[in-house]
């Protein structure tokens, strides 16, 4: 994929001050951070790149360890009269533009110690692909142990990855590390928002988004704003503005007509505080939206206000942000404005059984807390969709054997169907599983099987069929409605367009826009 990037700020990152680390339990994006791994007595993880100098040994003992048994030994090298060592980890994390990190590591021994991030663009021939950001200060070591900490923002859009890098100076510099960390940090208090979080619009068109931001729950009326515009092709416009002293900043995101198909990413930094807002804008040809607008105002949802709770499988909780839930949730906002509420509570691998551990809050429930506080507020509608884990059959029975045997799948969605009467006034709303592209889903099992890896076959339209039989008979017992999806998806004129191509299973952007349409449709109906 071609990358064009039309920005404006370069290589600028920005040195912070005082950021607040997320939550304790911040992820740490380093591996092997406490030195605790090794491999023929080398830290896993962690090396002398070939053009540096150093050396590099696990050191073990009570003296050599800020926490567990080991730490890092890191020792300066003189070549040409200058005598440094330098150890580094390359670290992906999955968003860098325009947030916030933190690296630290704690240190002890001899001689200075300094921490540098190298930030990688995409290599280029004939171009520099990386920049290093230095502590501004080495540290002189002692004996005790401190920690050694550096921050920064990249404003780079086209960093896609850090090497961790930690530097002993000077003759006789030798350091010993341990726990070290990256981790992304968040300001204190400030909030950005983002309305509305995904917007369709046809090519051509605008997006109409509201930014504001909030400190501690008071409207911030000032700051600098940096937007980040990344398209579906890869192409990364940047866009400067400023918070409106009203409090609220409209944006215009503006989509030529020849703009390609598919779903932009819209990034916000409020500047003084490192605050950054996501949103998303799925763009599509005149016509899909026309369908989408015609849908929409047939819509009667009662009563108002509404909340729609979404269970589902990872076909409801991927792609969040600009998935089917998202995509009805624009066009049912546009309607009736804040009157409509939704929670997503889908969660990837689900299968009815598990659906059901959750509901019953038992302590070993994969993800429970994914349904905490479920039915607060109260939701007026209830929509499933699951099936395709439910329905997919093991290598080790010949393919035969579902992952959730029949009868169980009805007891189970039954008593799930059943709690959710006792415990809401919702209506119900029970999807078929959807189709699938077969084919895509025998070959990635033939490829397991030739590697002789244990496996599932997903998608199997026999079982497909006989799942949803007993889908609808649920349904109708419980006096829920059912939505057909399977036979739409299935006998769709370009259905492989629908389903990802690598596994033929998981909704495409056009697929979740297929959805949604069928449930505008199914609420229009009523
Ligand atoms: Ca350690």
């Amino acid at each position: 994929m071609k990358r064009v990037v039309r920005c404006s700020w370069g290589l600028i990152w920005l040195a912070l001050g005082t950021s607040l680390v997320l939550g304790d339990e911040a992820k740490n994006f380093l591996r092997n951070p406490g030195f605790e791994q090794r491999d023929a007595g080398q830290a896993v993880g962690w090396q002398v790149a070939g053009s540096w100098q150093g050396s590099l040994e696990t050191a073990t003992g009570e003296d050599a360890a800020h926490g567990g048994k080991h730490g890092l030994r890191l020792s300066a090298v003189t070549k040409n009269g200058k005598a440094w060592g330098r150890v580094f980890q390359s670290v992906r994390p999955p968003g860098i533009t325009a947030r916030r990190f933190r690296f630290s590591v704690w240190a002890k021994g001899h001689g200075e110690c300094l921490l540098g991030l190298i930030q990688y663009r995409p290599a280029q021939p004939g171009k520099i692909h990386y920049s290093y950001a230095w502590q501004e200060k080495a540290t002189p070591l002692t004996d005790t142990w401190q920690e050694l900490s550096q921050e920064l923002q990249v404003l780079d859009p086209q960093v896609q990855s850090f090497g961790a890098v930690v530097e002993v100076r000077g003759d006789g510099g030798r350091a010993i590390l341990d726990d070290a960390a990256l981790v992304q940090v968040e300001p204190a208090g400030v909030a950005l928002r983002i309305t509305p979080p995904l917007a369709m619009v046809a090519q051509g068109n605008e997006a109409r988004l509201e930014i504001s931001a909030e400190n501690q729950g008071q409207r911030l009326s000032r700051g600098a704003l940096k937007f980040f515009l990344n398209g579906p092709d890869g192409t990364v416009t940047c866009h400067d503005s400023s918070l409106e002293t009203a409090g609220t900043t409209g944006y215009q995101w503006p989509f030529a007509a020849i703009a390609p198909t598919g779903i932009y990413r819209l990034i916000a930094l409020h500047v003084e505080s490192g605050a950054v807002a996501e949103a998303y804008a799925d763009i599509a040809e005149k016509g899909v939206i026309d369908a989408f607008e015609e849908a929409a105002a047939k819509v009667n949802i009662e009563p108002l206000p509404a909340h729609l709770l979404f269970l589902g499988d990872s076909l409801t909780d991927f792609q969040r942000g600009y998935n089917y839930v998202d995509k009805l949730a624009f066009w049912l906002r546009r309607r009736f404005g804040d009157n409509v509420t939704f929670r997503n509570a889908g969660v990837g691998g689900d299968f009815i059984s598990r659906v059901l551990e959750r509901l019953n809050r038992e302590p070993h429930a994969h993800r429970l807390s994914m349904y905490d506080d479920l039915f607060e507020p109260p939701p007026t509608h209830v929509f499933f969709f699951l099936g395709h884990n439910d329905s997919k059959v093991s290598s080790s029975s010949n393919y035969a054997a579902q992952a959730v045997l029949p009868d169980k799948f009805e007891a189970d969605y039954g008593t799930v169907l059943e709690k959710i009467r006792a415990e809401t006034k919702a209506k119900i709303i029970v999807l078929s599983a959807s189709s699938s592209v077969f084919e895509i889903c025998r070959a990635n099992a033939d490829k397991a099987r030739a590697a002789d890896r244990p496996h599932s076959l997903f998608g199997k339209p026999e079982e497909l069929e006989r799942y949803n039989v007993l889908t609808k008979r649920v349904a109708d017992r419980a006096g829920a409605a059912y939505l057909d999806v399977y036979e739409p998806t299935r006998t769709h004129p370009d259905k492989r367009s629908l389903f990802d191509p690598n596994d033929g299973v998981h909704l495409t952007n056009a697929g979740n826009r297929f959805i949604a349409l069928q449930i505008l449709d199914y609420l229009g109906g009523q």
